[in-house]
């Protein structure tokens, strides 16, 4: 059983750990896998043609994809199909924590490898941001970085681990964020190894 301790803040994003038990993470990576079937994970590229470290697909009513064309949210996977619904044990989570009478339209899935990252940056792809942004990590640790809810000054940084989950709401919903470094191996999770954050958004 996971003991679930008491919620910190970090620059005003609000950090559950240890939220979800083992058997939930277990499976929600089992949900995970059906809507990767129907989704494959693919690598995004950002506007400027740099291919991104981390892999990325989504479920939902919106995946949000960066290719030559920009930022956006779109309706579809890059394949052409419809992106499969958000599973019903992860929208649980949003409404344990977000605090909001919506439902999220989009879960963005990204997956780490052991090399990588994610820079600085915000969410604001969304029209309403008083809707909040919950994100939930998976597997391996990762280094979480918060910043401010302009560009620069300082950051702090503490380590996500599996089953935590961050909601960046209320004055922190702009805030500047990334992932520095995974420390590879720090949970067996996935076989193979891995994080895998998943990120619930409200997008109209
Ligand atoms: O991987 C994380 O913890 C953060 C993901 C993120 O910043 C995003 O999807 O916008």
């Amino acid at each position: 059983m996971t003991v679930s301790n008491a919620p910190v803040t970090l620059r005003g994003v609000l950090i559950y750990p240890s939220l979800i038990s083992i058997e939930d993470q277990a499976a929600i990576l089992d949900d995970l896998s059906k809507v990767l079937k129907a989704a494959p994970l693919f690598q995004p590229v950002t506007p400027s043609g740099k291919p991104m470290s981390v892999r990325m697909s989504a479920a939902g009513q919106y995946g949000w994809i960066t290719d030559r064309q920009g930022y956006r949210y779109a309706p579809t996977h890059p394949d052409g199909q419809l992106w499969p619904a958000i599973p019903g044990r992860i929208l649980r989570i949003w409404d344990q924590v977000a605090g909001v009478d919506r439902q999220p339209e989009c879960c963005l899935i990204n997956f780490y490898g052991a090399e990588a990252r994610m820079g600085l940056h915000q969410d604001r792809d969304e029209a309403d941001f008083t809707m909040p942004v919950v994100s939930i990590s998976l597997g391996d640790e990762g280094l979480f970085r918060v910043g401010n809810t302009t560009r620069g000054g300082k950051t702090e940084s503490l380590w996500l681990r599996s089953g935590d989950v961050a909601v960046m709401g209320g004055a922190a919903r702009l805030v500047y964020h990334g992932v520095d470094r995974i420390r590879a191996g720090t949970s067996t999770l996935m076989p193979k190894g891995g994080r895998v954050n998943l990120t619930l958004r409200v997008v109209t």
